[in-house]
């Protein structure tokens, strides 16, 4: 059985679990990181010599990167509902990808530690304003290029929703003044409707 190691509330281990849940694989889950350590024992770093989670088992075979995990369970698994084989529609599924690690973590990643991990007295308020106005930035481009009724990368759910679904429920989770963007918030609606999101990504931010 496939083995996802990482702890629950994080982000990337989050994607890895939604996915098992859209293509219908069975894993077992070991915590990992964060409080629950190991990651930096000498036999998690043989696997994942970054000590980071996610790291993925599959046989013999070791995964780490998210995003990589999301494209070889896929190919892997034959499910090409999430990730196209056409290289047009997959290269539009795979920039948006892209663009979650290149465009949408670092502000997320400075607004969750800032609210979430740092003592109140000890937050730097010109930083969190700096990573919210770029986090409205992105948000605002995706917004923007969002259709009425549709996904991230066109009519069809991809790999694409699960990397930006987490980071959308965090951006309507985070307790901060968001702009109004009617289309992000009906897409939101409509990716809570899955059962993977709703039982791995939905919960409270932590
Ligand atoms: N680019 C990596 C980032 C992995 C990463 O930063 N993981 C975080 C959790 S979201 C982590 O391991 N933090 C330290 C810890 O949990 O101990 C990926 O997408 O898998």
């Amino acid at each position: 059985m496939l083995k996802i190691w990482g702890r629950a509330n994080s982000s990337n281990v989050q994607k890895v679990l939604w996915a098992c849940e859209e293509i219908g694989i069975a894993f077992e889950r070991i915590d990992a990181g964060g409080a629950f350590g190991k990651t930096k024992e000498p036999a998690y770093l043989a696997m994942n010599p970054n000590g980071l989670v996610p790291t993925v088992e599959d046989g013999k075979t070791i995964l780490w990167e998210s995003n990589t995990i999301l494209r070889y369970l896929a190919t892997t698994r034959g499910a090409d509902r999430l990730y196209p084989k056409d290289p047009v529609q997959r290269s539009i599924v795979e920039r948006w990808m892209d663009w979650q690690l290149a465009s949408v973590n670092a502000p997320m990643a400075v607004l969750l530690f800032g609210h979430y991990r740092t003592p109140p007295e000890q937050r730097d308020p010109a930083a969190l304003e700096d990573a919210r106005q770029r986090a409205i930035g992105v948000w605002s481009i995706l917004e923007s290029c969002l259709g009425e009724t549709g996904y991230v990368a066109g009519a069809d759910f991809t790999l694409a929703d699960i990397c930006l679904g987490m980071y959308v429920h965090r951006w309507f989770s985070y307790p901060i003044e968001r702009p109004q963007t009617p289309r992000l918030a009906k897409y939101y609606e409509r990716i809570g409707e899955r059962p993977g999101c709703r039982k791995h990504v939905l919960g409270p931010v932590t």
